[in-house]
């Protein structure tokens, strides 16, 4: 029987034979004594794709954002983020349990800010208020609906904020979806940065893992934590080696990953009720609102579920879905079949 086909999130990809051929083969060694060979050729390609001096492999990219952020900070001080943002809705309140930061929300535009909204959020220095310390970007968006980060704003985010002695960090969980998609190297969209974290069990197969890049005194830093965190791990090359066999040959077919969103999108479009712009949809990520059908996003999520498609409700009416390594063409089409009998 064929399983069901799940656009509940990119999360879900799991090892492909070869990939798990490469981690059975894998050299390891205990990693908290530096000692796995195969967790340190990851690193190094990391850094190297990331043009950034050092790298550190960590189980999650909540753990990676919240280790970005704890590194970066004090208690106390603030950090610009924006409203829809992972590290502010979806990591369990971690920054203010694990660092004592306070967030200062803005709204963006599908997640996207510009440097003029920063300028007007950086407190001014007086001891009435917290200390702006550190921005965090989000490449590409997820609650936003994939949207890819125009370089122009990163580039004009970083240097206002570099201009005020701020850090940037940026949360490159689908780095690669956003590179892939626009043509710019991951390397570019790093320098802008002074740390980046990048996912490996998004969309690639990989079972695990993402890293975080910055300067070697940086990554020293994030090393302690990660220790603190429990985020040290062993014989770590079992899942390295399916984050380096990711790199390898899961990048760029993520190219089929964002056509089939698109094809989605479109379908999606043409079903009357559904609010989707498919020109919002520019990588793996579409978010539409089914407001106007009547039904709720949780009532609809059952029914697909009856006809073999699982979704994830972003919202009453919302509903998000993200294609991946394990959804096909031939799947988009079943999927559109059953959202046209569910909601058509
Ligand atoms: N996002 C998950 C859920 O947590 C919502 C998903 O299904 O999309 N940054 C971004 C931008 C993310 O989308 C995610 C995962 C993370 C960080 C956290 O990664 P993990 O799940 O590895 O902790």
């Amino acid at each position: 029987m064929k399983d069901f086909i799940d656009l509940r999130s990119d999360t879900v990809t799991k090892p492909t034979p070869a990939m798990r051929k490469a981690m059975a083969k894998a050299e390891v060694g205990d990693d908290v004594f530096g000692e796995d060979p195969t967790v340190n050729a990851l690193q190094e390609k990391v850094a190297k794709i990331l043009g950034k001096e050092a790298s550190i492999f960590v189980p999650s990219g909540t753990m990676a954002n919240q280790l970005a952020i704890k590194s970066h900070t004090q208690p106390g001080d603030e950090v610009i983020i924006e409203a829809t943002s992972h590290p502010y809705n979806f990591e369990g309140g971690a920054s203010a349990a694990l660092s004592g930061i306070q967030f200062y929300c803005l709204k963006g535009v599908r997640g996207i800010l510009d440097a003029s909204q920063i300028e007007e959020a950086i407190r001014p220095d007086d001891h009435h208020f917290p200390v702006t310390k550190l921005i965090c970007l989000e490449n590409t968006h997820n609650r936003g609906g994939g949207t890819i980060y125009p370089i122009q704003n990163i580039a004009e985010i970083s240097r206002f904020a570099r201009s005020k002695g701020l850090l940037v960090h940026l949360d490159g969980a689908r780095l690669w979806n956003a590179s892939v998609a626009s043509g710019i190297k991951p390397q570019e969209y790093a320098r802008w940065a002074d740390s980046v974290s990048v996912c490996l069990s998004k969309g690639l197969g990989a079972p695990i893992g993402s890293v975080i890049a910055g300067t070697k005194t940086f990554i020293d830093r994030v090393h302690r934590f990660r220790k603190m965190f429990g985020g040290g791990m062993r014989q770590a090359g079992i899942i390295a080696a399916a984050g380096i066999y990711a790199l390898d040959q899961h990048i760029e077919r993520l190219k089929e990953d964002h056509k089939n969103a698109k094809r989605l999108a479109l379908g999606l479009s043409e079903i009357q009720g559904v609010s989707i712009d498919p020109e919002h949809v520019e990588t793996n990520i579409i978010i539409f609102d089914i407001a106007e059908i009547g039904m709720t996003a949780a009532q609809v999520r059952e029914e697909m579920k009856k006809n073999g498609v699982l979704i994830h409700p972003f919202g009453k009416t919302l509903i998000r879905l993200v294609t991946h390594l394990d959804v096909s063409k031939e799947d988009i089409e079943v999927a559109l079949k059953a959202f046209r009998k569910i909601l058509g």
